[in-house]
């Protein structure tokens, strides 16, 4: 199956190498036939993709507009400018820099502008739900900066807000990070943004996974609460690969100089065209009622699972995502995860707080809403996909299960096309 947009393009990279051309046709096929519940995945627009897809990535520009290291940026100019302007204006924002290119270097830079290497950043814990890139000892964040960690309550499986406070008080942070990839509440900025005040830190937060969710205001914004703000665009943005960094105007320069030529060279202006493209796309109507069904359908999933037996981490959401303790039913995610991709549902198997198996097999699965969502599907279909797996979960190795639940996945698909 390839609809005609993909399908010419198919046709012309199969010209001139068929492996790749067939590598990408399978991979269509996978995401078309599939139910994608990563909440940190999505579906570009067509006109995300060409953009990305253009002859953009022939050009240099190292620098910034106007201050370039390179002859020939007039263009890129116009629409590196134009990108900044868009996510200043989406976002409130006194500044943006759309070169980074993923939510890591944006977090890089983010703690080279208030941060030398050795001083403490406190972040969340990534075994509670944190990012990689808050202070995790096998990544950057961990090696070069002395990182401490928050977490959620026992009881509450919720931000301990007086542990974090806590917590800043004794290792008095240079930067405060907040953000979450497997947390599903709604982070408290306000209060958040006096601990690191009060502490004479500076309030970094990372909404990589709900910048979307800002963006169509269903959901509260960091940004002004926040010295600086880090995002990825592909996640609930529903935009090309890639991140950014809003910030205070006071931190601009030092923003503009942790990106380049701190620690990259060359800016993908193909991304950044993309990202142009996915930021216009949210001035229009459409993309606020999108991020609150994106909303609407994870609490439709929640309750769905919930109802079915699955318990809940925090027993719920607020946001575009859930976590799935499978303990109770004595499953482990791996098994969980598999199960799945044989009957076409995409989760991925995640840690949950206080989860004593190993990060390869954890305890939990995470599930979300924004790639559903975006292929058309409503709360009718996620009670639907509950079921769906709920069934899979509760009869992991069951034959004829796994039948019925690959034909009804299929079948919202089929009903639900990418826009390709
Ligand atoms: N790795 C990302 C995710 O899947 O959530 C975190 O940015």
């Amino acid at each position: 199956m390839t609809v005609p947009l993909a399908a010419e393009r198919l046709a012309r990279i199969g010209a001139e190498d068929p492996e790749v051309a067939a590598i990408l046709a399978a991979e269509l096929r996978r995401q078309q036939d599939t139910l994608e519940l990563i909440p940190s995945e999505n579906v570009a627009s067509p006109a995300v993709l060409d953009a990305v897809g253009s002859w953009l990535t022939n050009k240099y520009a190292e620098g910034t507009p106007g201050r370039r290291y390179y002859g020939g940026c007039e263009e890129v100019d116009r629409l590196e400018r134009l990108c900044q302007e868009r996510a200043r204006a989406l976002f409130g924002a006194e500044h943006a820099n759309v070169q980074p290119h993923c939510g890591s270097s944006a977090n890089l830079a983010a703690y080279a502008v208030f941060c030398q290497p050795g001083d403490t950043i406190l972040g969340m814990d990534l075994g509670h739900g944190g990012h990689l890139s808050h202070g995790s000892p096998v990544n950057f964040s961990g090696m070069l900066y002395r990182a401490v960690h928050y977490g959620v309550d026992p009881a509450t499986e919720q931000l301990d807000y007086d542990q974090v406070q806590a917590r800043a008080l004794e290792v008095r942070p240079r930067v405060l990070v907040a953000g979450a990839s497997a947390y599903p509440r709604i982070l408290d900025f306000a209060r958040l943004a006096a601990i690191a005040n009060e502490v004479g830190a500076a309030f970094v937060v990372d909404m990589a996974h709900f910048a979307g969710l800002v963006a169509g205001g269903a959901h509260p914004s960091p940004v002004p609460h926040a010295d600086l703000v880090t995002l990825t665009t592909h996640k609930t943005l529903r935009g090309p690969w890639g991140g950014m960094v809003l910030c205070r105007a006071a931190h601009a320069a030092k923003v503009d100089k942790a990106v380049f030529p701190g620690y990259q060279g060359g800016p993908l202006l193909h991304a950044i065209a993309g990202k142009a493209v996915a930021l216009h796309a949210w001035g229009q109507p459409a993309m606020a009622d999108y991020a609150q069904r994106v909303v609407a359908n994870a609490g439709a999933l929640a309750r769905g699972l919930s109802d079915r037996g699955l318990r809940l981490v925090s027993g719920g959401t607020d946001t575009h995502l859930l976590l799935v303790d499978l303990r109770p039913l004595g499953l482990t995610g791996r098994a969980v995860q598999d199960a799945l991709d044989r009957v076409g549902i995409t989760v991925n198997r995640n840690a949950i707080p206080f989860d004593e198996a190993s990060r390869f097999n954890p305890s939990g699965i995470r599930l979300g809403s924004p790639a559903v969502t975006t292929r058309g599907m409503g709360e009718a279909e996620m009670a639907e996909i509950a079921d769906l797996v709920a069934a899979v979960v509760h009869h992991l190795d069951d034959a004829d299960v796994a039948a019925r639940v690959r034909a009804r996945a299929r079948a919202l698909c089929d009903a639900h096309p990418l826009p390709y």
